[in-house]
């Protein structure tokens, strides 16, 4: 995919306003079930069923969704038929599992970091880590590692070593990103938003039965294993909705909706910050750099992008 720079600040103006995200809240249960929710309503309905799980992870791939299972299955599923397209195997007792390029990282039951074709699930290498891993997430080309030391770690392309990026008080039990910051979670029930420079707020209490956390922008959300969605909101951090699921919850996924796609970064105004927002959505084929919303990230998003920026939000 072609790079973008910030070159193209000088197209959009400075404008405010307060919206609502529409976003497609996807989470998966021990029993291998997919549901779906508007993030307006938390109202949860039947997406899929593999009838394997626990599903461990839910992750992006075009318009596609990959759906990982704790056999060690990634299911490729069309994203919005919900028809199986593919599936390969990647690695028993799976643990998490992220996307990073044309490969997958999958965090084995024996806390190995495994990195495999995508298209294959073939392992193309085991991954030294500074502790035993727990969970995975890949933002803006960078590898964070969650371990069972509560410790979490970065690497990227150009990097040899880990380098330390935060600390939990006790095994990290999940990591999500959100467009500003880090959400970690670990096995005491405390959450903590860690920016990408590796600053870190005073961790806070979201409950033990936390399996894992998303983001809609203005929401931190995190699944409750019995069934039910924590919703917080981003900048208070406060409790401000609990929506309920017909089955248990496990890995959760958050596809940004169509209502005013021009805030990328999700933060309610729009702001010369969408802009490179965009542009880091674009280099990581995120969701949310689809701004004609044809399920595919393509250069023309970008003039799609300028043109929802002057149409403004409401
Ligand atoms: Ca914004
Ligand atoms: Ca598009």
């Amino acid at each position: 995919m072609r790079k973008m720079t910030a070159t193209c600040a000088a197209l959009v103006s400075a404008a405010a306003f307060t919206a609502h995200a529409d976003d497609q809240v996807f989470v998966g249960s021990p029993q291998g079930t997919v549901y779906v929710a508007d993030s307006d309503t938390g109202e949860f309905t039947y997406f899929a069923c593999f009838c394997f799980g626990p599903i461990v992870s839910i992750q992006p791939l075009g318009s596609d969704l990959l759906i990982g299972d704790s056999f060690g299955t990634v299911w490729t599923i069309d994203g919005q038929t919900s028809n199986t397209v593919d599936a390969v195997w990647v690695a028993s007792g799976m643990l998490d599992m992220a996307i990073n390029g044309d490969e997958l990282l999958v965090v084995s039951q024996e806390g190995e970091l495994i990195r495999a074709a995508l298209d294959t699930g073939a392992t193309i290498e085991t991954f030294e880590t500074p502790a035993s891993a727990t969970s995975v997430v890949v933002f803006d080309g960078t590898i964070y590692v969650g371990g069972t030391d509560g410790s979490i770690h970065s690497k990227n392309e150009s990097e040899s070593e880990w380098t330390a990026f935060g600390q939990m008080n006790s095994a990290v039990k999940t990591l999500g990103v959100r467009s500003d910051a880090l959400i970690a979670a670990d096995n005491t029930g405390q959450a903590k938003i860690i920016d990408w420079e590796g600053i870190g707020d005073d961790s806070y209490y979201v409950t033990t039965d936390t399996i894992d956390a998303g983001s809609t922008g203005n929401l931190n959300l995190f699944t409750q294993a019995p069934g039910a969605v924590h919703a917080f909101d981003a900048d208070s951090l406060e409790l401000v909705d609990t929506w309920t699921l017909p089955v248990p919850a496990s890995a959760i996924f958050v596809r940004p909706g169509n209502i005013c796609k021009a805030d990328t970064n999700r933060n309610g105004t729009l702001e010369a910050g969408d802009l490179s927002a965009w542009i880091a959505a674009y280099n990581r084929g995120d969701f949310i750099a689809d701004q004609n919303n044809d399920l595919n990230v393509t250069p023309t998003d970008f003039t799609a992008w300028v043109n929802n920026y002057n149409n403004g939000c409401e």
